[in-house]
């Protein structure tokens, strides 16, 4: 691993292809020891300093005091703007780029809980709606402690399909897939070792099984929308979800990572 996260940081052809193809792709690229271990350090951080929150609906771990409940922490900023992950996010999204949220999906070993079935683009407010979610494993995620699964292809038509609520405790998010529009046989598991990442497009859909097994499950999903989109806070307004979880696109401050805005972007909301 370490031959090839000391090369350059580059999409193969082959798997800027499968990314339009398939909506997704893990990079052959992927973190060097020394970055693993400073994201593993600020995943020690967040846990311990919001030990109320359950640890999968960590959001906003980039803000260190937001609108949210999270209290979160520098790294993950400074982790979102790394070089390297960005020169990589060009090859999907273009020149201009912009960091609008960072989550930690920190499932424990025994009781993670699932993710539903759902396409990210049910809930977020920019039009038009773009993003590349980099969905970093911190710890090794496999079938057995609930890695990421993807249905291939389903973000093809652009479509956001039908979802309902579903407000079970055991889940980390609302939204659910609505039944009968996609076969969820075709589902296929995102295996990572920890270091290797994933790129999923705003249109996939996605969820993960819960952990049920002796080992954690961490990982930290970076999103970037290209800055010819709007990132609108008046579409959607500040919602709590179950067990207090707080999403609050209307303060949401987002940045500016690369390039130039072409969208009229607010850079200055949030940041005060
Ligand atoms: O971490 C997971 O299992 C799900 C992540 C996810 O839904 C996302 O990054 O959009």
């Amino acid at each position: 691993m370490n031959d090839i996260a000391a090369a350059r940081a580059r999409l193969s052809p082959d798997e800027v292809a499968r990314y339009r193809a398939e909506g997704y792709v893990i990079p052959r690229w992927c973190l060097a020891p020394a970055k693993l271990a400073f994201l593993r350090a600020a995943l020690d951080r967040l846990l311990a300093d919001n030990p109320t929150i359950r640890p999968e609906k960590l959001i906003s771990a980039h803000i260190r005091k937001g609108p949210e409940n999270t209290r979160g922490n520098d790294a993950f900023l400074e982790f979102a703007h790394d070089r390297d992950l960005l020169d990589i996010v060009e090859q999907v999204l273009g020149p201009d780029i912009i960091l609008w949220g960072c989550q930690v999906f920190c499932k424990p070993a025994g009781d993670g809980m699932e993710v539903p079935m759902h396409q990210d683009g049910r809930y977020w407010p920019i039009r038009p709606l773009a993003t590349c979610t980099a969905w970093i494993a911190i710890d090794d995620s496999r079938p057995e402690n609930g890695c990421m699964r993807v249905i291939p292809g389903s973000h093809r038509q652009g479509h956001v399909y039908e979802h309902r609520k579903d407000t079970r405790p055991d889940l980390a998010l609302d939204l659910v897939l609505e039944d009968g529009q996609l076969d969820p046989a075709a589902a296929r598991d995102v295996e990572l070792e920890a270091g290797q990442f994933s790129l999923h497009d705003v249109y996939l859909v996605h969820g993960s099984n819960r952990n049920r097994s002796t080992k954690r499950r961490a990982g930290v999903a970076i999103r970037y929308m290209p800055a010819t989109s709007r990132f609108d806070r008046t579409l959607l307004q500040r919602q709590t979800r179950n067990e207090g979880y707080v999403v609050d696109f209307t303060t949401r401050p987002i940045w500016l990572v690369r390039g130039r805005d072409r969208a009229g972007n607010d850079f200055r909301v949030g940041k005060g």
